[in-house]
């Protein structure tokens, strides 16, 4: 019956106050964050799922009001991000892909500091594939007595207390971790309820995948063309050629990778020498979710993404990242 499998689910809201229980000396601040990230997320949420009605509403056969729906969820979901962590005074300053400078809250005495991309892989909105929003959660540096400034916001992925993303998918799905695994929820839209659909996602060591944009590959480093190229011709050992699978929204890349194994990329080119996603909202949450699920993130340098230095809010960088023996795979062809 469908009221017993619910009396089973464990609610987003009982697993915050196990969490805090289990967690001697919590103040709870971090929880309500995750409490302010799910409520903007449902209503971006519902946002999203009705923007293939708006847009046959506004279309008028102008390709420029697809483009402006485009502009217009990016930014409807930056404000209902930067509205839902400004709700309850414990965030100071939030980074967002949107905003060119770091955006202070009216809390200026908040102990966090939050990076976001509101609304990843953005191109794909107006073709109704998924899309997501990207967070991630620092204690800020500066004395809580002090404005806090962009100084506050250059800090490395190894300072990460907790990251997180939002699929806006066939269902809409929250990943999170705060240093002690991964835990998915999945949001029953009826309800209005995430419900706890994964509590420790463990990614397989290897998986029969890659993901990138091969339209790339002539601008790639040898490394990648030949690592690319294995993948269609394993050797004798692995077998089969591996499957390619690009969707073009780093986060449901990212997610199939964390649940089925494999490899997501976004290297370096001629044309962008750092790669194109950024590493403080994009890269580092999505690193540190990946590690947590026992997987690998590096960049170009062969450098763990976590410990990559960051100089700038919206600083660029490549990105290899999956499954243990994929990557390492990979790592070799780097040498
Ligand atoms: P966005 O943050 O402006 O949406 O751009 C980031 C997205 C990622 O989700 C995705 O991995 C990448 O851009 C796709 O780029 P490309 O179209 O060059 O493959
Ligand atoms: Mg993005």
């Amino acid at each position: 019956m469908v009221s017993q499998s619910y009396a089973r689910l464990m609610t987003l809201e009982e697993f915050i106050i196990q969490g805090q229980n289990n967690f001697k000396g919590a103040t709870g601040e971090l929880s309500q964050l995750l409490r302010d990230i799910a409520l903007a997320a449902k209503i971006i949420s519902h946002e999203v799922n009705k923007a293939g009605i708006t847009n046959i509403l506004g279309l008028d056969g102008s390709t420029n009001v697809q483009g402006e729906m485009v502009k217009r969820l990016d930014l409807f979901s930056n404000e209902q991000m930067i509205s839902a962590l400004s709700r309850s005074g414990n965030v100071c300053l939030i980074v967002s892909e949107e905003n060119d400078k770091p955006v202070r809250t009216k809390s200026s005495s908040g102990k966090y500091v939050v990076a976001m991309d509101p609304l990843d892989g953005s191109s794909n909105i107006d073709v109704n594939v998924s899309i997501g929003t990207i967070f991630s959660v620092f204690s800020r540096k500066s004395n809580i007595a002090d404005e806090p400034d962009e100084s506050d916001a250059l800090q490395v992925g190894t300072d990460q207390i907790a990251a997180g993303f939002v699929l806006y998918g066939s269902s809409t799905t929250l990943v999170y971790t705060t240093g002690r695994g991964v835990s998915v929820f999945t949001l029953d839209p009826g309800l209005g309820e995430f419900f706890l659909s994964e509590p420790t996602v463990r990614m397989p060591v290897f998986g029969p995948t890659f993901s990138f944009n091969e339209g790339h590959i002539r601008s790639c480093s040898d490394a990648v063309k030949n690592y690319v190229s294995w993948c269609k011709n394993p050797d004798k050992v692995t077998g089969k050629p591996q499957q390619c699978r690009y969707i073009g929204s780093m986060v449901s890349d990212v997610y199939r990778t964390l649940l089925n194994g494999g490899i997501f990329m976004y290297p370096e080119t001629d044309k962008l020498p750092d790669g194109k996603l950024r590493l403080l909202y994009e890269c580092y949450p999505m690193a540190f979710i990946v590690e947590q699920a026992g997987g690998i993130a590096i960049d170009k340098n062969k450098r763990r993404i976590m410990e990559v230095p960051l100089s700038e809010i919206h600083q660029r960088s490549s990105v290899y990242m999956g499954s243990s023996r994929n990557v390492t795979k990979l790592m070799e062809f780097m040498e």
